[in-house]
């Protein structure tokens, strides 16, 4: 029997599937659709919507489906050996939610294949976009559902987290208070994660604990929904929601849409997806405490994980369970890839002149510094977006890359530090790991090794194990040890003087972000 399994990623600017053969430890397959390339017709830049009220970032849930049915077709055009699947498994962005009508489990329990699925679905919704995780148009609701559950402190020990704009229970409450006929007609609220997998279950799912931690209505200790947070946000939502699921229990075999039109085996298994983050904790090899690691994607993420629940919660981290049931600590930074990206379009650079720029420039970069918020920010919070510049000129090129970078860093590491994630050494992943001259500058703001492992897609690999975990029962050590080996080529080791111009530089760093945040 063939051990070949498969993880897919519904990211928020692509959707991506890494295809393991645990047999050979050979990752066999990977392929990537942007939605922004590929389904025009949907109109997202950078995976969202043109932006028409502030702080709301919402994406067509539509477009993810259209993105299932496309990779697959991709897949089988690539003569991947679908047949051979024998589970399958996914993660997504997490927070986003998807609002659906009683129609969706009709449509789906009786998809033809001959038709694809979206044209299938298109009655399916009670609201047809969803907010996703860059959503902070919640603020006012945050403030209310702090003083219902008593206090930030208190949501932050309940929840692991306290409450934030983006997390799902506030994005609910806002659409039942602005939308209550359209919120009366939903009948069940999903996450992408377990939206995309109710797809290819072919009847609705529910959400797992690893993104169910990204809501703001789960007790971490319980597994179960929190009822006073339920209740704050809206009448009924446990009726929409369904408790909670093991992200390792599996849910049956793939719907015969998929079998009958792309050729997927009737045996193959389905797990219930996970959260982003948390599945890129396995695709990183993070299966044992003491490792983290940073994720460059369109936002920047520092993870690690851990055995126990700490006594103390940090405002700045987010505590999510994890896909091997311990818990992982998550710091989200928004200005990731988008703020790069910004940079690199002022000049008008490739990635490769990007990173010329980094070299031609000094650690510490002659005293010039940036707080690099493009974009309002999560951590720390900045409700107004704009760029601060110090001593930095900002049409000079090379010391805005420069600035950029370590604005970054220095912010990573600072509020990572906070929340208690004091590295000894780094795993990199994201569409940015791959630049040799930002992963320096990581290694020597954070004064550790920086590793990367083998695919940028530690996500969907993530997924692709998790597959292999639930099927063949080996230890999680042994299941991670094949596929996340790091790189020795591609280790940065930090450099001594860098590092000391990088510990000074970080004091005051931390003194103009407490400046910039009073004025
Ligand atoms: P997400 O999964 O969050 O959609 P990815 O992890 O796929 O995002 O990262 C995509 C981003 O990677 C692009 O937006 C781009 O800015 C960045 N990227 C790609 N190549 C490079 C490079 N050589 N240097 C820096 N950034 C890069
Ligand atoms: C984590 C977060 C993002 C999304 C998109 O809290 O909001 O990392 O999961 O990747």
């Amino acid at each position: 029997m063939s051990r070949y399994y498969l993880g897919l990623d519904c990211s928020t600017q692509s959707l991506s599937a890494v295809l393991i053969d645990a047999e050979s430890a050979a990752l066999v397959y990977q392929r990537s659709l942007n939605y922004a390339d590929v389904l025009t017709h949907y109109g997202v830049i950078d995976g969202y919507l043109p932006i028409t009220a502030a702080g709301q970032v919402h994406a067509p849930p539509l477009m993810w489906v259209e993105a299932l049915d496309a990779l697959l077709l991709a897949m089988q055009e690539d003569a991947c050996p679908l047949q051979e699947i024998r589970c399958i498994a996914g993660a997504a962005q997490q927070h986003g939610t998807v609002y659906l009508k009683q129609q969706f489990t009709q449509s789906l329990a009786k998809c033809d294949p001959r038709k694809p699925l979206h044209e299938q679905l298109q009655q399916s919704f009670s609201r047809l976009t969803a907010p996703i995780w860059m959503d902070n148009s919640t603020t006012e609701q945050c403030t209310a559902f702090t003083a219902d559950l008593g206090g930030a402190e208190q949501v932050n020990k309940i929840t692991g987290s306290v409450a934030v704009e983006r997390f799902s229970g506030v994005q609910i409450k806002k659409f039942a208070e602005s939308e209550p006929q359209a919120y009366t007609d939903t009948t069940d609220i999903m996450l992408v994660s377990a939206f995309m997998a109710s797809l290819l279950a072919g009847h609705p799912v529910t959400i797992d604990y690893t993104d169910a931690s990204g809501m703001n209505l789960l007790d971490l200790h319980s597994k179960k929904w929190h009822q006073p947070a339920l209740d704050s946000c809206a009448p009924d939502l446990q009726k929409r929601l369904q408790p909670p699921v093991n992200p390792l229990l599996l849910l049956g075999t793939v719907a015969p849409y998929f079998t009958q039109r792309y050729g997927l085996n009737s045996n193959c298994k389905l797990l219930p997806w996970c959260g982003d983050n948390p599945s890129s904790l396995i695709g990183l090899g993070l299966v044992q405490p003491g490792m983290s690691a940073i994720s460059l994607g369109t936002s920047d993420t520092c993870f690690g994980l851990f055995q126990e629940l700490p006594q103390r919660m940090s405002p700045w981290a987010h505590t999510f369970i994890a896909p091997t049931l311990d818990y992982m600590s998550l710091l989200c930074f928004k200005n990731g890839s988008l703020a790069r990206e910004c940079v690199r379009q002022q000049f008008q650079l490739s990635w490769q002149a990007f990173s010329e720029c980094l070299s031609a420039t000094p650690p510490g970069n002659n005293g010039a510094m940036m707080l690099p918020w493009f974009d309002t920010e999560i951590v720390p919070k900045v409700i107004k977006q704009g760029v601060q510049r110090y001593a930095l000129d900002a049409d000079d090129c090379s010391a805005n890359c420069r600035a950029v970078i370590e604005g970054q860093m220095l912010s990573m590491s600072l509020h990572a530090e906070q929340a208690g994630l004091t590295p000894t050494s780094i795993r990199a992943t994201g569409g940015a790991s791959q630049n040799q001259e930002i992963l320096q500058i990581m290694a020597d703001v954070f004064a550790c090794p920086v590793d990367v492992i083998q695919t940028t897609n530690s996500v969907a690999l993530g997924a692709a194990l998790r597959a292999q975990f639930a099927l063949e029962y080996r230890s999680w050590d042994e299941t991670v040890a094949m596929f996340t080996a790091p790189q020795p080529v591609t280790q940065r080791q930090p450099e001594k003087t860098a590092v000391n111009v990088y510990r000074e530089m970080k004091q005051l760093f931390s003194q103009r972000v407490a400046d910039a945040l009073n004025n």
